[in-house]
């Protein structure tokens, strides 16, 4: 099979063409499919990790290589999150479920892998998958087996002892696989099952990602089942699009129409719609529609307003994929996980004996335009908040910059809100970029002089502004309406040349008209900066690595290389604390 470490290479080129994804060639260098397996640096860490850009407070393994969150769940008092995971190495392979828990889902402790090859059905890897909570509170894990003949199967695990609340031993029947690849499907693009849920013509219902060769259709299988034991594809997809590729991690689940409050995987009626979410193996990102599910014929029909291809909405702009969420019982939440991978190469990833994280988790809602979703860090995150300083109504100069000073900032949460009084040096859109924001920003950077903007931070910035990654905001006029960017920028993030750089970016839905303000949140920990425009609108997030600003020496400054003043009507700061992250391993 294939793996990787790096999601970029140049194999996408090839495959993108073939896909005719002409405009995102120019955006991505190079995307690397998934599965490609290192095998010289299989079982080559080294003997400690080195913590020198090591996060801090993101979810991560003791050592080694991490992927896709999978099967999160609640039960009796823990929050459980499983990983894939590489025992061996800190690249892709040798893939078993890495499990930990959790009371906040913030301080972590690390079990011992609770799903690993060991039959037949799953020999060569137990990949993605996801837990559905039976009645009776009973949950059940259903996960992708790679069997004695390298298919992809779905196979189904129980706990081994109901009364153990952190779920250490998992029983796969013998009667596995439930949900093997029958004939006229491709077994290697078959995998990822969903969480279940319950449609109430008496049948649990799930989905699995899949690729149908002939025109390259990505799909969402559908199977159902009476007793979650036996399962039978239905005739159609939930969904499908061609020229999509694989579509791997597929997530399925009911939003409120009004509110932040979550809702039950099971919950179908008149006053909610449906987000599908994929993971597209050709791009290595995470796409969603809204839309409306019909539980009579089990069809999903996206809105008008979502795009259905890789111009569509993304959770995340940046470096985000193979997510998954799950309803959270305890604060009636919905709570999205994504992993981050490295941006390195696989060697070094090797030698410091790490690879990949989990981004902050987080709380995610219908924005009451009905148009998109809004994300959020759980409010746990607050927890670890201690050194503060604030700055109000501060003015960023047209082409200044100041420095937020007093923090340690290579560990640390900015929340900042910019007021643009004045709007008329706007410069007209290219049209051209339309639903091309990532195109944009790769061309015109952080020190692009503009009329409105850029404006944001410079955040893992040296003293002397040779290192830094930018985080900012761009506006434009389009007509009589404002168009706005919120782009990172890397190119500057470290003197190394041999680092994948991407510069990402995305749209920001908001009508300067009314409020002329725009908010930044970013989340910064050592090598990852997470960030949220416009109270969770769009979200960013890239792995940098400065080979100056680390620790004490990474700053944290505020500029304006736009032509217009704006203002810092408030910002705040703290010194994030580290949790407990998975240090001791509980037997
Ligand atoms: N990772 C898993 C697969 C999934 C992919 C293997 C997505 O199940 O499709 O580690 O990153």
């Amino acid at each position: 099979m294939e793996t990787s470490n790096r999601v970029f290479s140049p194999w996408f080129l090839a495959i993108a063409v073939y896909a005719c994804f002409c405009s995102m060639i120019r955006e991505r260098i190079a995307v690397e499919s998934s599965h490609v397996v290192y095998e010289t640096l299989q079982g080559s860490s080294p003997s400690s990790v080195d913590p020198t850009l090591r996060t801090g407070y993101h979810f991560r393994p003791p050592r080694n290589w991490i992927n896709d969150p999978n099967g999160p769940l609640y039960y009796k008092d823990f929050y459980h999150l499983f990983y894939q995971y590489n025992p061996y190495g800190s690249v892709w392979g040798n893939i078993v479920w890495g499990h930990s828990i959790s009371t906040d889902l913030i301080n972590w402790k690390a079990l011992t892998p609770a799903i690993y090859p060991s039959k037949p059905f799953d020999i060569f890897g137990c990949w993605s998958g996801s837990a559905t909570i039976l009645p009776g509170d009973k949950p059940a894990i259903l996960y992708t087996g790679i069997d004695t003949q390298k298919r992809q199967v779905q196979n189904i695990a129980f706990p081994a002892n109901l009364s153990d609340p952190y779920l250490r031993e998992w029983v796969k029947p013998d009667y596995n696989p439930v949900m093997p690849p029958e004939t006229g499907l491709n077994s290697s693009s078959f995998r990822d099952p969903t969480t279940a849920w319950y449609n109430p013509n008496g049948h649990w219902t799930l989905i699995i990602g899949n690729k149908r060769d002939a025109d390259n259709r990505g799909m969402a299988l559908l199977y159902r089942s009476k007793d979650f034991v036996k399962w039978v594809r239905a005739k159609h997809p939930l969904h499908s699009a061609k020229n999509s590729g694989m579509w791997e991690c597929p997530d399925f689940y009911p939003v409120a129409l009004r509110g932040k409050l979550g809702l039950d995987t099971s919950v179908i009626g008149a006053g909610v719609k449906h987000v599908l979410k994929m993971s597209l193996d050709l791009t290595r990102y995470d796409y969603y529609t809204l839309g409306k599910y019909d539980d009579n014929l089990d069809k999903y029909v996206p809105q008008n307003t979502s795009l259905d291809n890789h111009s569509g909405l993304r959770y995340d702009y940046g470096n985000f994929y193979a997510s998954k969420t799950f309803y959270d019982p305890v604060k009636l939440r919905r709570i999205l996980w994504g992993w981050a991978n490295e941006s390195d190469t696989p060697k070094v990833d090797s030698d410091k004996g790490w690879a990949g994280i989990q981004l902050i988790p987080r709380t995610i809602w219908l924005h009451r335009n009905g148009r998109q979703l809004l994300q959020w860090p759980i409010e746990e995150f607050d927890t670890l908040r201690h050194k503060h300083v604030s700055v109000a109504n501060k003015l960023a100069p047209a082409g200044g910059l100041f420095e937020v000073k007093d923090i340690q900032s290579n560990q640390a949460d900015v929340e900042i809100t910019f007021d643009i009084p004045n709007l008329d040096k706007a410069e007209d859109f290219d049209r051209s970029y339309i639903g091309n924001a990532q195109a944009f920003c790769g061309k015109n950077t952080a020190e692009t002089k503009g009329g409105v903007g850029p404006f944001g931070l410079y955040v893992l910035a040296s003293s002397d502004l040779e290192e830094r990654t930018a985080v900012f905001f761009k506006i434009f006029k389009n007509g009589n309406k404002h168009v706005v960017l919120m782009c990172n920028d890397p190119t500057r993030s470290t003197k190394r040349e041999d680092i994948y750089k991407p510069t990402f970016a995305g749209f920001v839905d908001v009508d300067l008209s009314k409020a002329k303000r725009i908010s930044l949140r970013t989340l910064i920990d050592n090598s990852v900066v997470e960030s949220f425009g416009a109270r969770g609108k769009t979200c960013i997030t890239s792995r940098v690595y400065p080979a100056v600003a680390i620790g004490k020496d990474a700053h944290l400054f505020v500029f304006n290389n736009g032509a217009e003043d704006v203002k810092v009507s408030e910002l705040n700061a703290w010194e994030i604390r580290k949790p407990e992250m998975n240090q001791e391993i509980i037997y």
